[in-house]
C-alpha cells in the first residue's frame, strides 16, 4: 500500500449494513456492554485491552500500556503484530477499518484465528467505536504507521499513512462518548484493579498502567512471571500464609486448559477467584463446582488413609476452603456463560477436567508434602468441628425457647431501661463478684450476667464440649442476636458488653473462652465494637479514714506517696485485691462500673483473633503447639492476660 492510499468510498450493500449494526450499539448500549454507568464506561477499556491480550496469547505481543489521559479519553497500545492493514477480500475494505465498524469482526479475520478467544472477546473494538465521541487507531507495521480516525462509529479520516516506524504494535485513543455515559470520569484503582488480574492471569505479559490527570502521573508497571501462583501469594499478602508454597496445578484436554493456584492462610474466610479466558465468573460454575468436589475428596482421601479422619468423622467441603485462597483460571474455546449476569460457566467437561487435574495432582503433593496435608486437614477438621457444634448449639437453644419465648435466664439480673443504646450488660465471672455487682449497680441502664466460676478443665476440655456447654445459653438468650450465621446486630440487647472478671488466671480463662466465643459465632459484636473489658483495681490504699485504690504498680507508688505528701512518716496500709468477689457493692460501683469514674477497655478484632489462637494452642488436638505455648509462657503464669 503506497502513502497516500485512501480507499475510496463506496456505499454498497455492506456499508449500509455496517451503520447499522453500529446504530444498534448505540441504540441499546447495555446489550452490548452491559449498562451506561460507570461500569459499562470501565468495560469500554477492558475490550480494546481483551484484543491486545488476544495478540499476546498468540504469543506476539509482551507489552501493553494503559493510559488514562486528561479528558479521560484512553490509550492502550501494544507490541504485537499490529491489526491487519490490507484490503479484505470480501468486503473490499482494509481489515483495520472493518475491525473498528462491523459489529462481531474481531478474531475471525486474517490467518488463523485466536484458539481461545470466548466470551466478550475479540469483538469489542466496533462497540468501542460506536460509542466514543471519536477514536483514533495508529498501526506500526511494515515500517509505516497507518492512521484511521473515527467519530460515534463513521470514519472521519479513512485509513492513512502518517509517517515511518520501526516498531510494531497497535495505538488506540478513544473519548467515550457522554451522549451515551452518565459518567466519564475513569476510576484509576478500578482499572489498576482489573490490569492486575490480566497481568496475573497472563504470566510473562507486562501490563502498565498509568494516569496522565494530575500534576504528576501516577502509574504501576505489572509483570508477573509465576502468574497465578503470584496472584494467590499477592491475595494473601496481608494474612499469615498456613503453609509457604502456594500448590499449583495445571493440565489440558483438547483445546481446554485449567491452572489453580492454592494458598491457604490461617482466617476463616474463602477466597476464591475463577475465571474462563480471563473473564471473572463471580457466580462460578463449572471450573470452581470441579475444584470444589476434587478438594473435598481429596482430603477426605488423604486423612482417612493416613489415619487422622477415623470412621464418619468426614470433613465438608465448606470446612474444605475454611481460609482458602483459590485462583481457578480456565482457557476454551466454546465458553457458555449463563446465570443472572452471565457470570457463571456453564460447560459440563471443564468440571470433568478441572476434577481430575485437581484429583490426581493434588493427591501426588500432598504425599510428598505431609506437613502442608496435615496442616490443612487439621485447619478442615477444627472448622467442622466448630460448625457441628455451632450447630448444636443453635438448634439447642431454639429447642430450650429461650430465644422464642422472650423469657430471659435466671442467671440474668436485668436492667430497667429497654433502648440498646443506652444498656450495658456486665457478664461477672463468680456468683460473690456478682452478688456484689447485682447491689452496687445502676439498675437502670446496668444489667447483670453471673457466669460460673472455673468451668475450663485446660487439660480435657476441648473446643465442641465448651460450645456445646449449657453455660453460654443465658449468654446468648441475654444478648438476644442469635449466633453464628443467624447472629443479628439489630436484635442486640445492650451496646456494651462488658467482662468484667479478676485479674488471675482463672479470669484470664474466662476472657479467653469469652472472646473466642465472641470471635467465631458473635464477630459483628467486636467488630462493631460493642465488646469490652472492665478494669478493676489491683490495690487498696488506707491512711487513717482516706481509702484510694491504684490499677497499677506504677500508680500503687504514686497514690502512696500522695497519701504521704504532707508527713511522710505516716502509716498507709497498702492491700491487694485478692478478686472482684472481695469488694463491696459500694466498692465495686465507685472503682470499676461507675460510668463517670471507671476504665473500661474496648476488644478489638485482634485481641480476639489472638484469643481464638491462644484457645485452640490451649484446647486443640494438637499437642506439640500446647507444650510450646505453656514453656514459652511458663514464666507469666500467674499473669496470663490476653
Ligand atoms: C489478527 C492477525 C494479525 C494481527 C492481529 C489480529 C492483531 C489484532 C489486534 C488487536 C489489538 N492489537 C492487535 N494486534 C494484532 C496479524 C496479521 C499480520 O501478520 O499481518
Amino acid at each position: 500500500m503506497s502513502d497516500e492510499t485512501k480507499v475510496t468510498q463506496e456505499y454498497g450493500g455492506s456499508q449500509i449494513q455496517v451503520l447499522e449494526g453500529l446504530e444498534a450499539v448505540r441504540k441499546r448500549p447495555g446489550m452490548y456492554i452491559g449498562s451506561t454507568s460507570s461500569s459499562g464506561l470501565h468495560h469500554l477499556v477492558y475490550e480494546i485491552v481483551d484484543n491486545a491480550i488476544d495478540e499476546a496469547l498468540a504469543g506476539y505481543c509482551k507489552n501493553i500500556t494503559v493510559t488514562i489521559n486528561p479528558g479521560d479519553s484512553i490509550t492502550v497500545t501494544d507490541d504485537g503484530r499490529g491489526i491487519p492493514v490490507d484490503i479484505q477480500p470480501q468486503t473490499g475494505r482494509p481489515a483495520l477499518e472493518v475491525v473498528y465498524t462491523v459489529l462481531h469482526a474481531g478474531g475471525k479475520f486474517g490467518g488463523g484465528g485466536y484458539k481461545v478467544s470466548g466470551g466478550l472477546h475479540g469483538v469489542g473494538a466496533s462497540v468501542v467505536n460506536a460509542l466514543s465521541e471519536w477514536l483514533r487507531v495508529r498501526v506500526h507495521k511494515n515500517g509505516e504507521i497507518y492512521e484511521m480516525k473515527f467519530s460515534r462509529g463513521h470514519i472521519t479520516q479513512e485509513m492513512t499513512v502518517v509517517g515511518k516506524t520501526d516498531r510494531r504494535g497497535t495505538e488506540v485513543t478513544f473519548q467515550p462518548d457522554p451522549e451515551m455515559f452518565d459518567t466519564l470520569e475513569y476510576s484509576y484503582e478500578t482499572l489498576h484493579e482489573r490490569m492486575r488480574e490480566e497481568a496475573f492471569l497472563n504470566a510473562g505479559l507486562s501490563i502498565t498502567i498509568t494516569d496522565d490527570r494530575g500534576d504528576t502521573p501516577v502509574g504501576e508497571t505489572m509483570c508477573y512471571e509465576g502468574g497465578i501462583r503470584e496472584f494467590a501469594r499477592w491475595s494473601n499478602r496481608n494474612k499469615t500464609e498456613l503453609h509457604q508454597d502456594v500448590i499449583y496445578m495445571k493440565g489440558a484436554k483438547g483445546d481446554a486448559s485449567a491452572e489453580i493456584a492454592v494458598q491457604y492462610n490461617d482466617g476463616y474466610n474463602e477466597f476464591m477467584l475463577s475465571f474462563a479466558n480471563d473473564v471473572r465468573t463471580p457466580e462460578g460454575g463449572m471450573h470452581e463446582t470441579g475444584f470444589k468436589t476434587a478438594l473435598t475428596r481429596v482430603l477426605n482421601a488423604y486423612g482417612v488413609k493416613n489415619g487422622i479422619i477415623k470412621g464418619d468423622d468426614k470433613v465438608s467441603g465448606e470446612d474444605c476452603r475454611e481460609g482458602i485462597t483459590a485462583i481457578i483460571s480456565v482457557k476454551l474455546t466454546d465458553a457458555q456463560f449463563e446465570g443472572q449476569t452471565k457470570a457463571k460457566l456453564g460447560n459440563a467437561y471443564i468440571r470433568t477436567l478441572v476434577d481430575q487435574v485437581v484429583n490426581d495432582q493434588l493427591t501426588v503433593y500432598f504425599e510428598e508434602h505431609p506437613q502442608t496435608a496435615r496442616a490443612i486437614l487439621d485447619k478442615a477438621m477444627m472448622a467442622n468441628r466448630a460448625r457441628e457444634a455451632a450447630r448444636k448449639a443453635r438448634e439447642s437453644i431454639r429447642r430450650k425457647t429461650g430465644l422464642e419465648s422472650g423469657q430471659m435466664p435466671d442467671k440474668l439480673q436485668d436492667c430497667n431501661e429497654r433502648d440498646p443504646e443506652l444498656c450495658e450488660i456486665y457478664i461477672v465471672e463468680g456468683d460473690s463478684a456478682a452478688g456484689s455487682a447485682i447491689q452496687g449497680r445502676d439498675s437502670r441502664f446496668q444489667a447483670i450476667l453471673a457466669m460460673w466460676g472455673k468451668m475450663l478443665n485446660v487439660e480435657k476440655a476441648r473446643a465442641d464440649k465448651i460450645y456445646g456447654n449449657d453455660k453460654l445459653y443465658p449468654l446468648i438468650v441475654a444478648l438476644g442476636a442469635g449466633i453464628g450465621e443467624e447472629f443479628d446486630l439489630q436484635k442486640l440487647r445492650y451496646h456494651k458488653v462488658i467482662i468484667m472478671a479478676d485479674a488471675d488466671v482463672d479470669g484470664a480463662h474466662i476472657r479467653t473462652l469469652l472472646l473466642t466465643f465472641f470471635f467465631r459465632y458473635m464477630r459483628p459484636l467486636i467488630e462493631q465494637g460493642y465488646v469490652y473489658s472492665a478494669v478493676p483495681p489491683l490495690y487498696k490504699l488506707t491512711r487513717g479514714k482516706t481509702v484510694k485504690v491504684a490499677y497499677s504498680d506504677e500508680q500503687r507508688d504514686q497514690v502512696s506517696a500522695q497519701l504521704r505528701s504532707d508527713n511522710p512518716n505516716a502509716k498507709v496500709d497498702i492491700s491487694r485485691f485478692k478478686g472482684l468477689g472481695e469488694m463491696d457493692p459500694h466498692e465495686l460501683w465507685e472503682t470499676t462500673m461507675d460510668p463517670e469514674k471507671r476504665s473500661l477497655r474496648r476488644i478489638t478484632l485482634e485481641d480476639a483473633r489472638r484469643a481464638d489462637e491462644i484457645f485452640t494452642i490451649l484446647m486443640g488436638e494438637q499437642v506439640e503447639p500446647r507444650k510450646e505455648w505453656i514453656e514459652r509462657n511458663a514464666k507469666y503464669a500467674l499473669n496470663i492476660d490476653i
